[in-house]
């Protein structure tokens, strides 16, 4: 399974300490591809379901239909995955949740990302935005997660896999207007001091959404601007604690042979002291006989 999603590929993030986009340039609704075509996003990187027309797990390709809605600035009444950018200036993946599509605990879109900066991190910074447009009198919740679950199928990933980033709940009663936005980080929360993220593994940035309250047809929503930063924090890598510790035991190895080495070379020189006494009495003695 793991093989396989390398194989498959993800967000590359190169190096700790480092801004990593989820990049969306380009995206106009028109689907998604492992080979993206103009206008499409790859399904290496991204995962969407929880619509009538099906799920999506990585390397999919889906180009029509809920998946392929193509480019609006809202008020839209079909259900289904948008580019909702013209109304916000970014690219952003866009949804209009119905009575059948996206609106309870099925709902995900999923960016992968790998750690492929060759270091270990216990710290994982997620920010972005999250966008809601309040057109009609239903009030939906839409929700950010994070998980180093990378499983197939998504749905049966379990909930307790989740850590929550944060989100945002439209009103019930429609106020017209434009977009709003609401930014997130998660700053501090996920220092995994005790379960180290290793080089090459992944994680995913779950973003999912589900009814709350009101009535009759549903608000518009999106995220941009998804961007994940890896780092170390206080604690020292385990592969450096490896090295230490046999550093240590390298030194004391070497000391002690030194020490063995210093007893032999003082024990050789009694030794030889010794001998160079006796052959002194020795010549002394034939001396005399002489
Ligand atoms: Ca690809
Ligand atoms: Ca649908
Ligand atoms: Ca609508
Ligand atoms: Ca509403």
């Amino acid at each position: 399974m793991v093989a396989s999603m390398d194989a498959r590929g993800a967000v590359m993030v190169n190096a700790t300490q480092t801004r990593t986009i989820f990049d969306m340039a380009g995206f106009d609704g028109s689907g998604f591809s492992p080979n993206p075509g103009p206008g499409q996003l790859d399904s290496d990187d991204v995962r969407l379901g929880g619509v009538s027309n099906g799920d999506m797990q990585f390397g999919d390709t889906q180009t029509s239909g809920d998946f392929a809605r193509g480019s609006s600035s809202g008020g839209v009444i079909t259900g289904g995955f948008y580019d909702f950018s013209p109304a916000v200036g970014d690219p952003m993946i866009g949804i209009q949740p119905t009575s059948t599509d996206w609106n309870n605990s099925t709902s995900y879109i999923d960016v992968l990302f790998e750690n492929n900066s060759g270091r270990y991190a216990n710290n994982i910074v997620v920010e972005g935005e999250l966008w809601f447009l309040n057109n009609e009198d239903r009030s939906s919740h839409l929700r950010i997660q994070l998980t180093r679950n990378v499983t197939d199928p998504p749905q049966s990933i379990p909930s307790t896999d989740f850590l929550a980033i944060g989100g945002v709940t439209s009103p019930d009663t429609a106020t017209g207007g434009g977009w709003n936005s609401t930014y997130f980080v998660r700053d501090h929360g996920f220092i995994l001091s005790e379960d180290w993220l290793a080089p090459g593994e992944q994680f995913i940035v779950r973003i999912s959404g589900f009814d709350v309250g009101g009535s009759g047809s549903r608000d518009e929503f999106g995220f941009s601007d998804l961007s994940v930063i890896i780092r170390n924090q206080s604690l020292p890598e385990p592969r450096t604690m490896g090295f230490l510790v046999l550093g240590v035991i390298g030194v004391r190895y070497a000391r002690d042979r030194r020490r063995k080495y210093d007893y032999h070379e003082a024990d050789e020189l009694k030794r030889l002291n010794s001998i160079k006494a006796k052959v002194h009495r020795c010549s002394k003695s034939v001396n005399n006989n002489y």
